[in-house]
Formats: structure tokens, sequence, C-alpha cells
């Protein structure tokens, strides 16, 4: 904005300081570079426009960004890399597990990542008040999904485990779009043997899921049970942010309480205020960690917001309250992989639990890019050799 220039105002004195007016001046500073490398591959893949278009950035065929209700949809309409070799290229990896085998009630979290990439096709890449684009200031691919075995939960996690280990050793930052919450034990066993040291574990959610079965099996009530049994993933570094109502089954809480887990619930997070919360929560996870895991499941927003889900509890968290936990969690931990899970798009009402979680997702690594995280060089917790399954028989 140009003070000479009779035709901008100026800011009123008392919002000079804003975060809007620190957004518009950071617009001014990013570069368009990524933006015309794609304006120049849409045309020479998708054709130059008819001679009637005046705007001639435009190409016949619709390819990338816009129009936003076109095209084949990826997360945030990201390269789709058929060659999951090519995996570490990118400085992020967002991939699908669409499981929902692990469902004790609501099933349709197996098409979670279609419905999570659906809506992402809204966004842009830009994001006004933290002043980033996405495309501009770091690279991502999308992977699709991996091939989950639905009859058989365990060939499913052994697969969802290889698949993480696959991405997370690549050295990109792995994304996983769940699928319901009983894959974030084989996220958590695919990433733990590459961490150089131990892990910690944000669970933000209503639901402790910590107990060691549920009808008979693993299920999606089990993984923090299972995952802190992982020699470097100790219970005294799994926080569960968030948890609280009449869903919470008494079997987890013993296991919470004999194995010293930290639980902090909504009315904690109201009492003591959501920073000092998080002030806690983020201690916990990287006292004596390398690395910190982020597990978010949408239903630990209140339910009226996120009405797809498999499990949903009133009196969760507020949509804006979620943006600013991971926010501060990729700001302020040494973030190695976050999941994103129990989006169930057949329940879901406008799309709104897709759109929240594309939120999530996005606000993440914007985060991470504001705070010079992304792009990133070799992560100093990464193990340098080749990965390997110990969890393989
Ligand atoms: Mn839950």
């Amino acid at each position: 904005m140009s003070d000479s220039n009779p035709r901008f105002g100026k800011l009123r004195p008392e919002l000079e300081n804003s975060q809007a007016a620190d957004a518009l001046r950071k617009e001014a500073e990013l570069s368009s570079q990524g933006w015309l490398n794609e304006v120049k591959r849409n045309k020479e893949l998708g054709l130059e426009a008819a001679p009637s278009i005046e705007d001639r950035t435009i190409s016949t065929f619709a390819r990338g960004e816009l129009p936003h209700f076109a095209g084949i949809n990826t997360f945030l309409k990201m390269p789709y890399v058929e060659d999951v070799h090519k995996a570490g290229q990118y400085d992020v990896a967002v991939f699908g597990i669409p499981l929902d085998t692990g469902t004790t009630y609501r099933p349709g979290t197996r098409f979670g990542p279609q419905g999570i990439r659906k809506i992402s096709a809204l966004y842009g890449t830009y994001y006004f008040e933290m002043g980033v684009d996405l495309r501009e200031q770091m690279t991502m691919c999308d992977l699709g999904d991996v091939f989950v075995i639905p009859a058989n939960i365990e060939k499913a996690f052994d697969q969802i485990s290889r698949a993480v280990s696959h991405v997370f050793a690549s050295g990109a930052f792995p994304i996983m779009l769940g699928g319901d919450h009983s894959i974030g034990y084989p996220c958590v066993r695919g990433i733990a043997p590459h961490v150089n040291g131990n892990i910690g574990i944000i669970h933000v959610d209503r639901h402790v899921d910590t107990q060691e079965k549920d009808m008979d099996e693993r299920m999606h009530t089990t993984p923090w049970f299972h995952a802190t049994n992982i020699d470097n993933a100790p219970p005294k570094n799994l926080v569960q942010f968030g948890i609280g109502g009449w869903q919470v089954p008494r079997p987890g809480v013993k296991i919470s309480r004999e194995r010293g887990t930290t639980i902090m619930t909504i009315t904690d997070i109201m009492e003591m205020g959501l920073d000092k919360a998080l002030d806690i929560a983020i201690e916990v996870a990287s006292e004596g960690t390398e690395a910190v895991y982020l597990s978010f499941d949408i239903d630990s927003v209140d339910a009226g917001f996120v009405p797809g889900t498999g499990w949903p509890e009133p009196g969760g968290l507020l949509p804006r309250e979620a943006l600013h936990i991971v926010n501060r969690v990729a700001r302020e931990t040494n973030l190695c992989a976050m999941e994103l899970v129990e989006v169930s798009p057949p329940y879901d009402v406008a799309e709104t639990t897709a759109l929240l979680a594309t939120r999530v997702i996005v606000d993440t690594l914007a985060a991470l890019v504001d705070a010079g995280k992304l792009p990133r060089s070799t992560p100093t917790w990464l193990k340098p050799e080749p990965a390997t399954e110990p969890w393989a028989l």
C-alpha cells in the first residue's frame, strides 16, 4: 500500500498493528513463480484457450487448481504421484488409508480420503492470516491410497505400517488421511523404527482409545494401548487432549490410569485456558523425545460441526480451537507426521466434516512453513538406515 497514491486508503491507526494489516503486507512479499509454473504446465498439457478468452492463463482442459469445481481431485489438487518411489522428492506426501474395519458404530470412514480430497478442491494454496502460500513455499504430492485388506484388520495393519514406513523413510513429511482410528497403531509402528530416540504422541480426541481389545479384536478403540507397547513410544509421552463425555469406555480408562498417559478433558482445557493446556500437552509429548506424532480425530470437535464421523459426541472443541491447537503443535514440537482420522462421508452433512478435516491439515502445513520447518532438510530424528519391518513375522 502506498501513501503517495490518493486512491489507496490508509489503515485506521488502531488496526495498523493488527493481524489483517500484517497479512496485507505479507502478501506483497510472496512469490508467484509456483503459480506461473502451474499456468505454463496447464497450457502445455491442456491446450491454449479459445480465442474469445481474454485471460490467457486459462487452458482449454482444466488442469491444476482452477476451476475449483472441475478436475480429478487429489488433496488440494496437488500432483498425483503414482510412483511411490518418488515420495522423497516432495516436502510433504499425502496419502489415504481407507480402512473402516475397525469401526464399532458408524462405518464409512473408508470413504474418508475421497471425501477429504473432494472438498479440499474448495481451497487454494494461499492462507491469508498467515501470509503463507503452500504452492510457492513448499512442494506436496498425493500418493493415492494404501491397499488395505478390509476383511482382515491385522493384514491391513501390516500394509499400513509398510506404507507409512516407506514414506517416512523417504524424508517427506507424511500426512495420512483415515480411515478409522485403528490406523493410529500401524502408523506409529511404521514410523517408530526410523526415529533416533523416543517418539511422543499428541492424540486429540473425545475418546481415550487405550483399551487392549474391543469385541475380541484390535479396533479403533485400541490404537494407543498397542502403540505405547512399542519400545520407543512410551506412555509417559502420550497426551490425550479434549477427552470426555459418555463414550469413553471404562477398560480404556483403566489402561490410561495404569500406564500413566496424560489425559486432559475439555473441562480441564476450559478451566485453565486453551493455551495453558497446550503448554502442558506440548511438554508431555516433547519431554525426552526426538519427534512428535499428531493423531487428530475429527470427532474431538463438537458433534454439531462434524456430523460425518463414527462416534459423534457433543461438547467437544470448537473448530477455531482445533485450528489453534494444530497451529501451536506445528510450531512448538518436532512434529514428524500426522494422521487425520474418522471422517465418514456417508454421514457428512454438506461436507462440513471433511471441510474441517482439510483445514486442520492445511493449517498444520501453513504453520510449519511459517515457522521455517517446511521445506526441511533431512530430519534430525531420522535414522540413516534403510526401512526395516521389525513387526513383520
Ligand atoms: Mn474419537
